[in-house]
């Protein structure tokens, strides 16, 4: 007996009780209270004779504390190295950088809400257009300095040496596009990237993004206009704004504006007028151009830079900041 004692106390101390499962296989295998070999060996007292009897049951009790002993010591161990592992869910999270719109984008999308809600849609085109939608439809005459290489990048030469293929000048050639392929009435702004043959400074780029809207249907007026321009001032810079129009000229629109709004800084001096978007009354002989009868249908188009708008907004004074992505500007909008 006192044998089979020693070996079953040599043999649980060899176990090694690393994973939950060895632990319970252990607990079964010694402790089970069918089978159990600790549980066999109380069984067995009843057969220990006389004084023996004492010590017997003292030794398996023993036995039975250190079965016990080892499986409270491999679960604290396991339970300490699961906390090591566990992550600690109290902690703060750790941020991870959020991008945002670039302002170009966030204000273009501005200008498209406010004129969305007056009834307007959205039109794109292609970037790369002919002499024909970009300028003959829009009425600039044949010596107009736009058409120059100077001022426009042209991808094959100009006529009469080639076909005058070239990065547009401004958005309105789409909407040349729209008024080809559908019948009045329109009633669309022209979002998109323009390009000019210009020397590069803090206020002008070889590229810039415009914003263009035009209104055609049966009785529009110069009123139109206005209130709709005006509508547009005070949702984009606030309902006390001060606008005024102020007469200019473009080949396209005849009587042709400018608006301008007061700006007013910390300096005390009543503020600057500072331009914001042209506009005018579409030209006959864009209506023309384009097959629409210009005594039956009249309209206004407007045009706006975005960049201007956004530095404006946000007091950015050089317009090249817009276009160098560089995160610790663009982390500001
Ligand atoms: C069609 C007919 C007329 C669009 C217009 C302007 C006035 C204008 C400038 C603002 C600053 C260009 O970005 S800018 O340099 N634009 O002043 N644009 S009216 O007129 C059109 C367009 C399309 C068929």
């Amino acid at each position: 007996m006192a044998d089979s004692i020693d070996k079953v106390r040599a043999d649980l101390e060899a176990v090694s009780l690393d994973t939950d499962e060895q632990i319970e296989t252990f607990r079964i295998k010694y402790l089970g209270r069918k089978k159990g070999v600790i549980t066999d060996l109380f069984a067995g007292i009843r057969d220990v004779e006389g004084p023996e009897r004492g010590a017997y049951g003292q030794r398996v009790n023993e036995l039975k504390r250190r079965a016990e002993e080892r499986i409270d010591e491999a679960k604290r161990r396991g339970a300490s190295a699961a906390t090591v592992d566990r992550p600690d869910v109290t902690l703060p999270g750790r941020p991870f950088p959020v991008g945002s719109l670039h302002p170009i984008t966030q204000t273009a999308e501005e200008i498209r809400r406010v004129f969305a809600r007056l009834g307007y849609s959205v039109a794109e085109g292609p970037e790369i257009e002919d002499d024909f939608h970009n300028f003959t439809a829009l009425n600039f005459p044949a010596d107009h300095p736009a058409r120059d290489m100077q001022d426009t990048l042209f991808l094959e030469p100009p006529p009469p040496q080639g076909s005058g293929v070239l990065l547009r000048t401004h958005t309105s050639p789409v909407q040349i596009r729209v008024m080809e392929s559908s019948r009045p009435p329109y009633r669309v702004i022209v979002p998109g990237r323009v390009y000019r043959n210009e020397a590069i400074s803090y206020k002008s780029y070889c590229l810039f993004h415009q914003v263009e809207g035009l209104c055609i249907d049966e009785g529009v007026t110069m009123a139109d206009l206005k209130e709709t321009l005006r509508v547009f001032a005070r949702e984009m810079f606030g309902s006390d704004v001060v606008m005024r129009f102020r007469p200019s000229f473009f080949p396209f629109t005849e009587p042709s504006a400018e608006v301008d709004i007061l700006w007013k800084d910390d300096s005390g001096n009543g503020g600057r007028w500072l331009e914001i978007l042209g506009c005018g009354m579409v030209d006959p002989n864009v209506l023309d151009a384009v097959d629409v009868d210009p005594e039956r249908y009249t309209g206004f188009a407007f045009g706006m830079g975005i960049e201007r708008i956004a530095m404006l907004r946000h007091g950015i004074d050089d317009i090249r900041l817009l276009y160098e992505n560089d995160v610790r500007f663009l982390a500001q909008f």
